[in-house]
């Protein structure tokens, strides 16, 4: 399996190319735009999700409601862009002048951007490192749930932190953690704390700044030995961590205790084995789901840190880059907070990992033969 993304964030739409999904698995538009509008949401958004109602349009592969086994093409239309005609237009006849930006953004592509890809205006940059082409992962991730769902293997998103905030009053079952969030402006499960969440925005907005926080993805019913420890490149926390980390803006990864492993012993941190019910069982899960690069058959535990936007209202200091001169950032509208919205972005990311991994296994042309595949494997381990 794999997919690229295409599209500016202005530009008049965003497209993705998904190649490897298996044919037969039921596919409606509905049930990516399902996705599409959760990752709309969230307290902290700005102006442009007045503008977007994302949908999205299968341009090939898809037949009568089921894949084909050929390239699915996915296209969502950018509404605003009917706002930027001549500024984003693909003619040069177009040209317009005295719109550049050149004062770039701390913790934004636009710097870097401008002088890797010897630009003279940020625009160049920053319409593609935009946050907008989540909206693209998102659509691809729905359809990897789809094949993962016929797979009994469910991913869940969901909101722990927002702004130094933590939701510490934590279901220990994840569905419940799940279910809670997705009634939650926040996407969290802890109601005091989705409070505080608000609060937090509210003040962050009234003084022109953003917000961070920290999002976990949990997925259920993954089978014992996806993944590898033969090769760096095949461990599954490898290809999560990667995948999560290049969410736009995310700077931080754990999995299961993460970096509060490297604080306790081991006899804090690895989780005991015990046979009952001839089964192989753990009481814990401190691993989150993977050892030596490979599940384990309990639940897989992804935690991502998302910094705060850089695009600031009240703006940082930056420098011209033509002039060298002193200015404040460019002051772009924006979000104060894309916290939740960055939950369902990782639980897209994470849905099309795992789908991978799943079809390096089990892997088939048509989803029966990938289901019977696992099926084989599921009933192999029964009798381990
Ligand atoms: C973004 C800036 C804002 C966000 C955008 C990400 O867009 P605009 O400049 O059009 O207001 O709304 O996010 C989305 C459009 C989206 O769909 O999530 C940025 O600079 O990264």
């Amino acid at each position: 399996l794999r997919y690229l993304t295409a599209g500016e964030s202005h530009g008049p739409e965003l497209t993705a190319i998904v190649e490897g999904l298996p044919a037969n698995l039921a596919l409606e538009e509905h049930e990516i735009n399902r996705d599409l509008a959760r990752r709309q949401q969230g307290y902290g958004r700005g102006g442009r999700m007045q503008i977007e109602t994302d949908q999205a349009r299968i341009l090939s592969g898809v037949r009568w409601g089921r894949t084909l086994g050929s390239p699915v093409t996915l296209s969502i239309r950018n509404r605003d862009w009917e706002n930027w005609g001549r500024k984003m237009s693909p003619a040069a006849d177009d040209f317009v002048e005295g719109i550049a930006i050149t004062h770039p953004r701390p913790g934004h592509a636009d710097l870097s951007g401008v002088i890797k890809y010897r630009q003279q205006d940020a625009r160049n940059i920053l319409e593609r490192s935009s946050a907008r082409e989540t909206a693209a992962r998102v659509a691809v991730g729905a359809l990897c749930k789809k094949l993962l769902a016929e797979l009994g293997v469910s991913v869940l998103g969901y909101v722990t932190e927002i702004g130094g905030v933590v939701a510490d009053s934590v279901p220990e079952d994840y569905r419940e953690r799940f279910a809670l969030s997705e009634e939650s402006p926040c996407r969290t499960f802890d109601g005091q704390a989705e409070q505080r969440m608000i609060e937090a925005i509210d003040r962050a907005r009234e003084q022109g700044d953003s917000l961070g926080g920290v999002v976990e993805v949990a997925v259920l019913g993954a089978p014992v030995g996806l993944g590898s420890y033969v090769q760096w490149d095949r461990r599954l926390d490898g290809r999560l961590a990667w995948a999560m980390m290049s969410i736009q803006a995310f700077k931080g990864v754990e999995i299961g205790l993460g970096f509060e492993a490297a604080r306790r012993p081991g006899s804090q941190v690895h989780d005991e084995i015990y046979y009952q019910a001839d089964a192989f069982i753990r009481n814990t899960n401190r691993a989150g789901g993977l050892e030596g690069g490979m599940s384990n058959g309990a639940p897989i535990v992804v935690r991502g840190a998302m910094k705060p936007i850089p695009t600031l209202y009240r703006p940082l200091q930056t420098v011209d880059f033509r002039s060298k001169e002193a200015f404040a950032a460019v002051v772009e509208r924006s979000d104060v907070c894309a916290v939740p919205a960055a939950a369902v972005v990782a639980e897209a990311v994470v849905a099309i990992e795992m789908a991978q991994a799943l079809l390096e296994k089990f892997g088939g042309d048509a989803v029966e033969e990938v289901q019977q595949n696992l099926q084989a494997y599921r009933d192999y381990v029964k009798g381990v």
